[in-house]
């Protein structure tokens, strides 16, 4: 028999637990929420799952709004959303073709960044997932799906050489032995991410741990109109005997965000190294006393990695100053518009 509370199994912790005031706990009731439509929210709770909406009003900021993973409180009796209980981590990239965060889940505890031993690898994106990972301060593990359909899985093992604390694991999605090592990841109580390009196997990989047909698979293009089975939205799913895990779409674009410090844990390694070189303001490249340059020839560093980290480095800063200033535009907006009531009321009490 299953004992633990269903909120527990949910991922309910002291850290959410003590976010509640007095009133708040007679009056109010947690709710996880566990898929994200237009305005309307699915979530799951103590009295099971039901749909709220959610008016823009509660949530003025993009960076506000509840997503998948969020713990909302109801009132009790209303059912309708009082606020979002602070994050204990929160995964964001910049809104394709805005000049705003989207968010993609919070409160997670693990990722696992799922590629394909085929043509889908490439180490680049996997660091640029890794830097997603870290600025959340999640646990992360490799998936190379489709172990069974290559025989040679070195090069895999050689390319991955400069990740030495990222474990990796391979595996035939669709087998559930094959994926049993992955449990590990999603204990009851916890919440696991899904992460990685379409058709990769990341919802197959989902029925395999729950063993049952949860999410539909086989989609290879998410704008595939002809019915084909594919990951339309974000959802977290709960698993028998263990906790929820999130699928996604394939995101075709991921362009980080703010997230410098998770750009910085990443690539902590040449960090290191380029505060050996002989000069402070070092760029790496022809300076005499380079120490990464030094690392490079050593063959100790991949010269891709460097190559990377200056590439996320740029997109990082760009896109820092992107919202920096839109978040400044926002605020003189809306101290325009509060002075402009402040104004009319003014006149109308004078009249
Ligand atoms: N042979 C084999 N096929 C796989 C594996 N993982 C996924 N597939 C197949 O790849 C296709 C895409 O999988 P799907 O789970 O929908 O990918 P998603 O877009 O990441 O959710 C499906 O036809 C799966 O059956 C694997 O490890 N081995
Ligand atoms: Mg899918
Ligand atoms: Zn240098």
């Amino acid at each position: 028999m299953n004992s633990v509370s269903p909120l527990k199994q949910l991922g309910w912790k002291p850290f959410f637990q003590q976010q509640l005031s007095l009133d708040e706990l007679n009056d109010c009731q947690p709710v996880k929420v566990m898929a994200v439509h237009r305005s309307q929210i699915e979530v799951s709770g103590e009295s099971g799952e039901e749909s709220v909406l959610v008016s823009g009003a509660l949530f003025e900021d993009a960076a506000e709004r509840p997503t998948v993973g969020d713990w909302l409180l109801l009132a009790r009796e209303s059912r309708k959303p009082v606020r979002r209980l602070e994050r204990s981590s929160l995964f964001k990239r910049m809104a394709p073709g805005a000049k705003q965060v989207q968010l993609i889940a919070a409160n997670v505890d693990n990722v696992l960044i799922v590629s394909s031993c085929n043509q889908d690898f490439n180490l680049s994106r996997v660091e640029r997932y890794l830097a997603l990972v870290k600025e959340a301060g999640c646990r992360a593990c490799l998936v190379l799906t489709k172990a069974d359909l290559d025989e040679n899985h070195a090069p895999f093992h050689d390319a991955l050489k400069g990740h030495r604390d990222l474990p990796v694991v391979l595996v035939n999605a669709l087998d559930t032995e094959s994926v049993a090592p992955l449990r590990d990841y999603c204990r009851s109580g916890e919440t696991l991410a899904l992460l990685g390009s379409s058709g990769v196997g990341k919802s197959t990989l989902l029925n395999s741990l729950a063993g049952t047909e949860l999410a539909a698979t086989g989609g290879i293009r998410e704008d595939d109109s002809k019915g084909r089975h594919t990951t339309r939205h974000r959802a977290l799913y709960p698993i028998v005997d263990g906790g929820l895990i999130l699928d996604s779409p394939g995101m075709r674009e991921l362009a980080l965000a703010d997230i410098r410090e998770g750009l910085e844990a990443t690539f902590a390694d040449i960090s290191a190294l380029s505060e050996k070189c002989r000069f402070a303001d070092c760029v790496h490249e022809s300076e005499p006393g380079c120490a990464v340059q030094a690392a490079i020839e050593a063959g100790e560093l991949d010269e891709r990695r460097l190559h990377n980290w200056r590439k996320l480095e740029r997109e990082v800063a760009r896109n820092s100053k992107t919202l920096a200033e839109s978040r400044a535009s926002d605020r003189s907006l809306s101290q325009l518009y509060r002075s402009v009531q402040n104004h009319a009321r003014a006149n109308k009490n004078r009249t």
